[in-house]
């Protein structure tokens, strides 16, 4: 009988650098073995609950308030809530960690650097920042701060998707 742990795995990151990606497939695969998972991201949240808010840093902050108070909510009802927001800052990043609870809250940082990000553009909107189309877009306009803590570090440029869910799996400590 598989025990489980309940756990928000919240994914922090540039845009780009494998947040929906992972948090799909971690979700596929926690699914095969039978847990309820969640998922929580960014482009999806701000198209609805979250569509009155931008980008300016008060902005950013009720954005990330939202989706933690609603990540939340939801791990009552599930065993694994995934995040993936880009969740700019450690402001930020702590005070989800501050209203998910410190035993829930586990903090992947895909590392994956800016010029990987550029380089992949999944949206184009690298490209649409650089013509000035997009001000504020985080790692150009606006700065994204490393973590100074967390639980997990992927450079998703440097191992695989696959390589990727195993490490998560086993910081998890599942199968
Ligand atoms: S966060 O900073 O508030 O955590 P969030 O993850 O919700 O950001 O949303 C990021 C997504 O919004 C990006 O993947 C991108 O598609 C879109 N976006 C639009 N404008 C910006 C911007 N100025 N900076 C970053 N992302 C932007």
């Amino acid at each position: 009988l598989k025990k489980s742990k309940k756990k928000v795995i919240w994914f922090t990151g540039l845009s780009g650098s494998g947040k929906t990606t992972l948090a799909n497939q971690l979700s596929i695969h926690l699914k095969k073995s039978k847990y309820t998972v969640n998922i929580l991201d960014g482009d999806e949240v701000r198209a609805g609950l979250c569509s009155d808010l931008k980008f300016s840093d008060k902005d950013r902050k009720e954005n990330i308030r939202r989706v933690a108070e609603l990540a939340s909510l939801l791990i009552k009802q599930s065993d694994y809530v995934i995040v993936a927001t880009i969740s700019p800052n450690n402001q930020l990043r702590s005070l989800a960690k501050k209203i998910i609870g410190n035993d829930f809250f586990k903090l992947v940082y895909l590392s994956t650097s800016l010029d990987s990000c550029q380089s992949r553009d999944p949206k184009g909107l690298y490209k649409k920042a650089f013509a000035g189309e997009i001000k504020n877009f985080t790692g150009l306009g606006a700065t994204f701060e490393s973590p100074t803590s967390f639980d997990l570090k992927i450079d998703t440029s440097e191992i695989s998707i696959k390589q990727s869910i195993e490490k998560i799996i086993s910081m998890l400590n599942i199968k």
